[in-house]
Formats: structure tokens, sequence, C-alpha cells
């Protein structure tokens, strides 16, 4: 989507619409209607309440402010208001039940999709690249994320159909566990990518000292010999927030994991199994990530780091949108978009080994860096403060990379997401990293 032509790009665009609403109504179709009312945890909201929201924000996006439309039903949109009532509250708000919910969803996106035809979309700005189509697909997306996340915390029998799990790559066994990146320069964030948002914006140059960093995410074998030397019990690896919270808690392994005898078991979308050694760690908050890096004598990367070793490429002395080059993500590259429930073993995907040769840069699961979420130098708000700006601060610790639920629409190699450190209900993990040349 870096410079399409017109006709090219409404049909980009309608494509990526659409591979959203199909994810959308996949998940939202997989539960009877009084599972789509009910709240499976006070983090979340209904699946209802997504559903709607997704509607409400591409008619308020898409219809009033690219296309100057009146608004269709101004009495929902204090409701789907994420900023007027936080999740908790909102299974006892006066949604629209289900059967009104996909209507409204339908009827905005066939005059979505009606504007989409036109010669002029609108607004100037924000029709550039089509990027208001663009930001509603990415976040249709990033809610079908939330409700997968919904669909995990959710108790009882599966749900979901569980595709195979991705196969072990050839190599992993003689990987180096660590890859060297380089010192000197290097450019952070885009000012070319049509649809990146507002907080990946704009481009800058750093100059950053050569640092070391695992080539894959940390797995579960590596996790559990953490848990095996008692890395929850010893104050001396976490941080002093880490640990109170650790003790208020009363955290003990990773979200879902339990033990049977001496084998660690973990619930994954209703089936409780063994857990896979090789695979990456998911369901660890920052401050448990943050403990394993200490315990290990390293350190989480920067942001910066994690971007220079996913985008760097020493040879042109440029910075690519992904690992692999600048061709948008297909499936051999990353795991992306929901294709698996679950990330692939530490090692997988080597199409989409990044310069350095770390892999797994991009999907699979969401990885913990050590910056706080902060604006890049000469960050303007677009087109919407709540997006970005207004979590600004040291409260929100930043994830990169993505996850398996991620859509390669809402997946970049500047792409930032943030949460709170104590989060784990989310796709994340990790990897380390240490200082030190060559
Ligand atoms: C970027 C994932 C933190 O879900 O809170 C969805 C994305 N913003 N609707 C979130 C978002 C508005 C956001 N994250
Ligand atoms: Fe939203």
């Amino acid at each position: 989507v870096d410079d399409p032509t017109a006709g090219d790009l409404a049909a980009h665009i309608a494509g990526a619409l659409e591979r959203a609403r199909a994810r959308t109504r996949g998940l939202t179709g997989a539960v009877d209607d009084a599972d789509l009312v009910r709240q499976h945890s006070p983090l979340m909201s209904p699946l209802v309440w997504d559903l709607a929201h997704i509607g409400n924000q591409e008619e308020l996006w898409i219809l009033r402010n690219l296309g100057g439309r009146e608004p269709m039903h101004p009495e929902i949109d204090p409701l789907y208001d994420a900023f007027e009532h936080p999740r908790a509250e909102r299974p006892t708000l006066p949604l629209l039940p289900p059967d009104e919910a996909r209507r409204y969803l339908h009827e905005v996106r066939g005059r979505v999709l009606d504007l989409l035809e036109q010669p002029r979309w609108g607004d100037a700005e924000l029709s550039r690249g089509g990027f208001a189509f663009g930001m509603i697909a990415q976040h249709e997306q990033q809610h079908d994320e939330t409700m997968l996340i919904t669909h995990q915390l959710r108790t009882g029998e599966p749900a979901l159909r569980r595709p195979a799990p991705p196969a072990p790559p050839a190599d992993a066994l003689s990987l180096p566990p660590e890859v060297f990146v380089p010192g000197g320069p290097f450019t952070m964030g885009t000012s070319t990518e049509a649809w990146a948002l507002d907080n990946e914006r704009p481009a800058h140059q750093l100059d950053l000292p050569g640092f070391w960093l695992d080539t894959t995410p940390v797995t579960n074998a590596a996790y559990q010999e953490f848990l095996a030397d008692g890395g929850y019990d010893n104050p001396r690896w976490w941080s002093a927030p880490g640990w109170e919270h650790r003790q208020n808690a009363g955290l003990t392994a990773p979200l879902y994991w339990s033990q049977d005898g001496g084998q660690w078991l973990r619930r994954r979308f209703g089936v409780t199994e063994p857990v896979v050694p090789a695979e990456p760690v998911v369901h660890v908050s920052y401050y448990e990530a943050e403990a394993y890096a200490a315990w290990k004598g390293r350190r989480l990367p920067t942001e910066a780091e994690w971007e220079k070793a996913a985008r760097h490429d020493p040879a042109t002395e440029r910075s690519r949108r992904y690992p692999w080059g600048d061709e948008d993500p297909l499936p051999h590259h990353a795991n992306l978009g929901q294709a698996h429930l679950q990330p692939a073993p530490a090692g997988s995907y080597p199409a989409g080994a990044a310069p350095s040769g770390a892999r797994q840069l991009i999907g699979d699961v969401w990885e913990w860096v050590c910056s706080d979420f902060l604006p890049y130098p000469g960050f303007k708000a677009w087109p919407y403060r709540e997006y970005s700006e207004v979590f600004f601060g040291p409260d929100y610790k930043v994830l990169r990379g993505g996850s398996f639920a991620v859509d390669p629409v809402a997946c970049r190699g500047t792409f930032r997401n943030w949460d709170y450190p104590i989060r784990r209900q989310i796709f994340s993990g990790f990897r380390t990293a240490r200082n030190g040349e060559l």
C-alpha cells in the first residue's frame, strides 16, 4: 500500500475490509447469543460490545468524518465510545442485541462500499492513500484480536476450530542462541507508509551502540528453567514494582499454566494440554519478562533496538518495512492472521528472518520491550488524540512485532502496541538482549 494506483487501491481496501469482516463473523458466530452478551472477564467487553463498536467506528470515520454523512443512530454513540464506559461496566449498558448489532454492521458496510466506488471519497487528508479505510480495517482486526483474547479467557467447551499447529523448523537446533546487531545510525519510524498510524510517525534517525539479541523469542523450555530455579520466589530478579505485583497477584507461572505432578499444563482455547517446550512462552506480563531477563544475566531490548533488529539493512543502510524486506507478509514469512491459534516453535519461518539472522520478530507473540510508550520527536496526533496520545507516559510499556492473532494489515516493522506492565491476557512473550561488541 505504499503508492498504489487509485483503481488498485479501492480493490485493495475492499479486500482488507472483507477479510476483517470474515474474521469478525467467525469470532462472533462461534458462540450463541447468550455467550455474546455475557462478560467472560472483567478485563474484557462482552463480544457483542466489540461487534457494535466495530460498526460504530466504521460509521464515524468513513461515513461521517470522511464522507460527510449524517449519523445513522446518534443515540447509540455514547454506548460504544471506549472512553465513556470502562470495560467492566459494559455488560450493564443497554447494548444493541446481537441481531441488531449484526444488522447495523451490515448497513454501515454497504454504505462504505458505495462510498468506496465514488470517484472522490471526501476529506482530502483522511483520503490520502486510503488512510481512513486502512485505519478502519486495522481497527476491526485489532478488535478481532481483542475478541480472540476473550475467547481464550472464556471457560467451557472449546468454541473455535483449531487448525494444525505450524511444523517445527528444520534448522532449529543449529541456530545460534543470539545474533549481533552492529552499532551505528538507523531510521526508526516511518513518514511514507500510507496506513501507518500516528504513533509510528515520523521517521527519525537514531544512533545505537551494537548489541546482542536472542535469535528467537524465549521458549517455554527456557522459561521453565527460571521456574525450576525458584525464579518466582526470589525478589533478586524482580524490579520493585514487579515484585510487589508478583506478591499481590500471587503469580507463580504464566497465565493459564497449571501443574500436574511434575508436568506443566496449559489451557488454550478451552483445551488443557501439555506445555510444548519449543514454543515461545506466551501470556507473561512485562514484570515476568523483566525478571526472567535479569535471572539470565540479560535485559529486555529497548524499543529502538527491537526496531533496528527488525528493519535495518546494513547492506543498503535503510530501514525495511519488514525483517525480510519490503514485501507484504505472506504465509511463509510469519505466523500472522490467526492462521494458527498458537505461536510456532522457536526458529520457525526462516524466510522471515531479518538481516541479523533474528527470527520471528513479526508474528507468533507480541514482544515486551523495556521502553515506555512515548511519542517520537515530531509526533502529531492524527486523526484523533484517543488513539495514541492520551496513553503516552510511564504507565504503559511497548510491545512489538505482533502475535499469531494479528492480521498482516495491522502489522509492520514500525507498528507499536502498548499495555500496562501487569497485563498478560494478551498474547505476550519476549526476547532478551545484552550490551557488547562482536
Ligand atoms: C493499540 C491494541 C492498545 O485495543 O486498546 C482499538 C487498539 N484502539 N480501538 C486497544 C484500539 C481503539 C488498542 N491497542
Ligand atoms: Fe476500538
